[in-house]
């Protein structure tokens, strides 16, 4: 089997600890891709100090340089991107389809942040004083700390280490430790298309390094996307040390559908946004609200449906939904359907451990539905980051409304109706950082702004021209070329 290294300091290296994981393929655990480094804190120290060098280099680098290193990486991701999607869906599980879409995600990202490198905009402002220039500009900020999720392994670094590159930054880069290969592969491509060696440190590992990293003083803003609950340590740890922090985590997201609907256009939506990446994105759909008059057609419509979806390895034709990601996933999904039950759910479909042909070897989960779901439920309100969807029946719009703003998350949300003022309300009225209307809870794309309110986020967002505010800092200069002292609020009242 294969051994991978840590890209640190322009080399390939052994972890410090001379600890390894195996990575596995979930939808065939006897399908092993590599060994990867379980680096610790001295990995991460030699990461951020060679970090530091490269970003003396690259913060002098003209930004349209920059740039033009991704434009570089796009096509080259262009170029391999069928066997990028294959290698993704080898060790994350998620179907072809779906991997091609990841990589396309990144492209996109890579020709974004490009041109960006043209713009990068501050703005010049009239002075209140005689003979005085006044404008702002950005700068970059340092070493930026980015730890990202398995769910997207290819897009959600891209979303934060192109920004971080183009604004000038260095990055030291942990992958989710599930997905290691794509990172390496990533990394490997950052190199071949230009990036000066010490811009880019990779350190493979579990929580120990992400914790390293954010502890680091050397480290001046971190980007994590993951759970709530690690997010929130992060929070703590960089609200401490004064680090700038982007957080993007959970989501218990919406589809609301209201009597007047297109109920197939409505079934399609739901099946993409609850079992696509078999529910394991943040903007995944975990709740259906169904009012009243169409509530018992659409249940059965959708069960009937999600009974048909084919489970299985995601690089055969003809899966539609792949395995959950570990083991773990497994008993936690399986934790909540007690949970359910226990809460007086009905189960209406799956509910197990998928099995038979083919299935025995991966971590696959049956596609589950739950109904007469209590809002306030913890089935209602926690996310449980798998396929499982919980359907809460309404009389109105009103209550539908109130039901997806009821819990502590706030990324997306869906709303399936063909009354045109009902649906410009939707996007006044509900509580999330994205809301779609006739559509489903999933499919942002590159160049909107990203995250969502509440317990999801910190405030800032993903893509769009946002967040290259983020990964760089705002720069005043003034230029008084009157010869005299003026005096800024004085000499002019
Ligand atoms: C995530 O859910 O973790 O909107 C990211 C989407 C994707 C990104 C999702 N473009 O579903």
């Amino acid at each position: 089997m294969k051994t991978f290294h840590n890209y640190i300091a322009g080399a390939w290296v052994e972890p410090s600890t001379g600890k390894y994981q195996d990575n596995v393929n979930p939808a065939d655990t006897t399908d092993h891709i590599g060994k990867f480094p379980l680096s610790g804190a001295a990995d991460v120290q030699r990461a951020v100090e060679s970090a530091a060098r490269g970003f003396e280099l690259w913060k002098r680098t003209p930004a349209p340089a920059r740039g033009d290193v991704l434009r570089r990486v796009g096509e080259i991701m262009i170029a391999r991107k069928e066997e990028l999607a294959d290698l993704m869906t080898r060790e994350m599980g998620k179907p072809l389809a779906e991997t091609r879409g990841d990589v396309q995600e990144g492209i996109d990202t890579a020709f974004y942040a490009a041109t960006e490198g043209r713009r990068l905009f501050g703005h010049t402002v009239p002075s209140e004083l005689r003979n005085k220039w006044a404008m702002s500009m950005r700068r970059p900020i340092g070493v930026a700390g980015i730890i990202t999720p398995f769910n997207f392994p290819l897009a959600i670094p891209t979303w934060k280490i192109f920004p971080a590159l183009v604004c000038g930054n260095a990055v030291v880069f942990k992958p989710a430790e599930d997905v290691p290969h794509t990172g390496h592969v990533f990394v490997e491509i950052l190199l071949e298309a230009g990036l000066p060696p010490e811009v880019i440190q990779l350190v493979h590992g579990d929580g120990e390094v992400g914790k390293a990293i954010v502890e680091h003083p050397g480290v001046a803003l971190v980007s994590f996307t993951g759970s709530t609950e690690t997010g929130s340590k992060v929070g703590e740890t960089c609200g401490r040390l004064h680090k700038r922090l982007s957080l993007e985590m959970g989501g218990k997201n919406a589809q609301i559908v209201l009597d007047d609907a297109k109920l197939d256009l409505a079934l399609d939506g739901v099946l993409w946004g609850a079992f696509g990446t078999t529910g394991q994105r943040c903007t995944a759909t975990s709740r259906l609200i169904l009012q009243d008059g169409i509530h018992d057609k659409f249940l059965a419509m959708l069960v009937d449906r999600a009974k048909k979806l084919k489970l299985g390895d995601g690089r055969k034709a003809g899966t539609d939904v792949g395995p959950v990601i570990h083991a773990e996933s497994i008993s936690k999904i399986e934790r909540y359907v007690e949970i359910g039950l226990e809460e007086k759910a009905e189960l209406v479909l799956g509910g197990r451990r998928a099995t038979g042909a083919g299935l025995d070897k991966g971590f696959f989960f049956e596609p589950t539905i739950f109904a007469a779901v209590r809002s306030g439920s913890r089935l209602e309100q926690e996310e449980i980051f798998g396929p499982v969807l919980s359907v809460i029946r309404v009389k109105d719009a009103d209550e539908a409304f109130r039901i997806n703003n009821g819990v502590k998350y706030g990324l997306s949300s869906s709303l399936y109706t063909q009354d045109v003022n009902l649906a410009f309300r939707a996007i006044n009225e509900l509580d999330n950082g994205i809301t779609y209307i006739n559509a489903p809870t999933i499919g942002a794309e590159a160049h909107l702004p990203f995250g969502g309110v509440k317990a999801t986020g910190n405030g800032h967002r993903e893509g769009g021209w946002e967040v290259y505010e983020f990964y760089s800092e705002t720069k005043v200069g003034y230029v008084d070329y009157s010869g005299s002292l003026q005096r800024a609020q004085i000499d002019n009242y």
